[in-house]
């Protein structure tokens, strides 16, 4: 279902049809960065990050000003974390933690168990050994990181590019319950974070790969598996170019009861045409209420695994593209900034403004959704603000009895058990109109069951 959105647009001709003057509050201007503008819809836009261009000031600054979440391009992968069996590097990956806390970032984790990238002692392992040692990974690392990390991409890449079946590899050679298996010792490790199984060649909704893993995920969460998002690589080229039926794909993903996620977007091309297609990818994830982030795999071109095909949203020199300015459109709404941080678009013009929904009635609502397991829980809270927007938001819940809460973000909580009012943070208090933000708490025992409620601060 599409989530009714309230455009600058169409407010602003409901205004003057009305006759009144107003002054716009600032929370209903267009941002003008990616990470603020998709912040104001809900989600994050992250980037892959090279630890070892830190350095680099160009890079560094974008990196700064544009992103709100960022997930590691090489540093969080088994060859780096593991490089000898259960002896664990975590110092280059530490940074990126604290960088990110620095910046106010979220972190993706990437990745746990995945075919490529092992270490040598791990791509010679077979059998009940390769299993233990996969379970053992997850469990030091996401213990390691436990708190830190917004979502995992607990399995990458497990299915096979033509026929809808699994790929070979030692881990599939295991039994081909590892994926389960490696989802189950996530849980257990980090009960907080959300669980991802990651993979390309899966956006076309007709692709047989795309089939593959649906109904992996159709499977899970039947049976209980815990799995909590699915992630789109997303790597776009005239040979895996992006599909018309996308936003059918993300839909049909999310259907299941799942988040979706972006999480390597590169398209290669140039121009408007490129410029398009990232804004319509854009779209689609915001047409999709639990697409919930959005990350470009890398800054400028020059920093891209595909260099060549000039995929990413800044040129080799860090000034944004015609394909930087769509993206920012598209997160506003189809407006832009009052002051632009970059160039006017030379990209298209975007899609005529949405028809306002229908609004949320009194300062804001609330929606719950839950992920529980013998004796423990994870709700996730989505405010939805009311046609004056908030400049501040409280969401009252009342736990059963013995439950209590363990774990908060994005919020902060009054009480660990009983009745437990959600106060904002700093950066999430302001809402536009018709507009939603999210946060979340991890307790143990059981989750409230009544509707929360939610109240202007
Ligand atoms: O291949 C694109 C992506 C597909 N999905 C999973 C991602 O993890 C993957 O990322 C790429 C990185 O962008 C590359 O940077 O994964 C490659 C292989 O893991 C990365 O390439 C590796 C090279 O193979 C190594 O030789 C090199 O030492 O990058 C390493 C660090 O520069």
């Amino acid at each position: 279902m599409n989530r009714p959105r309230t455009t600058v647009a169409a407010l602003a001709a409901g205004l003057l049809a009305a006759g009144t003057i107003l002054a716009l509050s600032p929370s209903a201007e267009a941002a003008s960065t990616l990470g603020a503008a998709a912040a104001e819809k809900g989600r994050y836009f992250g980037t892959a990050v090279s630890l070892n261009r830190l350095s680099d000031s160009t890079y560094s600054s974008i990196l700064n000003r544009e992103f709100n979440s960022v997930t590691a391009e090489n540093e969080m992968k088994i060859d780096a974390l593991e490089p000898q069996q259960n002896q664990f590097n975590f110092t280059t990956a530490d940074r990126l933690i604290t960088r990110a806390n620095e910046m106010g970032a979220k972190v993706r984790g990437h990745t746990l168990a995945w075919h490529s990238q092992q270490p040598e002692w791990m791509r010679n392992m077979s059998g009940t050994a390769l299993r233990s040692a996969m379970r053992n990974h997850i469990t030091q690392v996401m213990t390691h990181y436990k708190g830190k990390i917004d979502s995992w991409d607990v399995v990458n890449e497990a299915f096979d590019d033509g026929n809808g079946g699994r790929r070979d590899s030692n881990l599939q050679r295991t039994g081909n319950d590892w994926i389960e298996d490696a989802f189950r010792t996530a849980r257990a490790a980090d009960p907080a974070a959300k669980l991802c199984y990651n993979d390309y060649n899966t956006d076309n909704w007709s692709w047989a790969k795309t089939q593959g893993v649906y109904n992996m995920v159709k499977d899970f969460k039947a049976r209980g598996v815990p799995i909590d998002c699915v992630g789109f690589q997303s790597h776009f080229n005239s040979g895996s170019p992006y599909p018309a039926n996308y936003r059918t794909t993300l839909q049909n993903f999310a259907d299941l009861g799942v988040d979706v996620q972006i999480t390597e977007l590169d398209i290669e091309g140039s121009g408007t045409a490129q410029a398009t297609t990232y804004g319509n990818v854009v779209k689609d994830c915001l047409a999709v209420t639990r697409c919930n982030g959005i990350t470009v795999w890398g800054i400028r071109d020059t920093d891209s695994w595909r260099a060549s095909g000039t995929p990413l949203l800044f040129d080799g020199s860090g000034n944004p593209k015609p394909a930087y300015n769509a993206v920012l459109s598209a997160l506003n709404g189809g407006t832009t900034p009052s002051s632009p941080s970059s160039p006017s678009p030379s990209s298209p013009s975007p899609s005529s403004p949405s028809p306002s929904g229908p609004t949320t009635p009194g300062a804001c609502s609330a929606t719950t959704s839950v992920n529980a397991w013998t004796g423990g829980f994870v709700t996730t809270v989505k405010v939805t603000a009311g046609s004056s927007g908030l400049t501040g938001w409280r969401v009252a819940v009342t736990l059963p009895g013995g439950s209590s809460v363990t774990n908060t973000w994005s919020a902060s909580a009054s009480a660990t058990s009983g009745a437990v009012t959600f106060s904002n943070v700093s950066y999430n208090g302001r809402v536009a109109a018709g507009q939603t933000t999210e946060f979340g708490f991890q307790g143990t025992g059981s989750a409230p069951s009544g509707a929360p409620t939610c109240s202007a601060a």
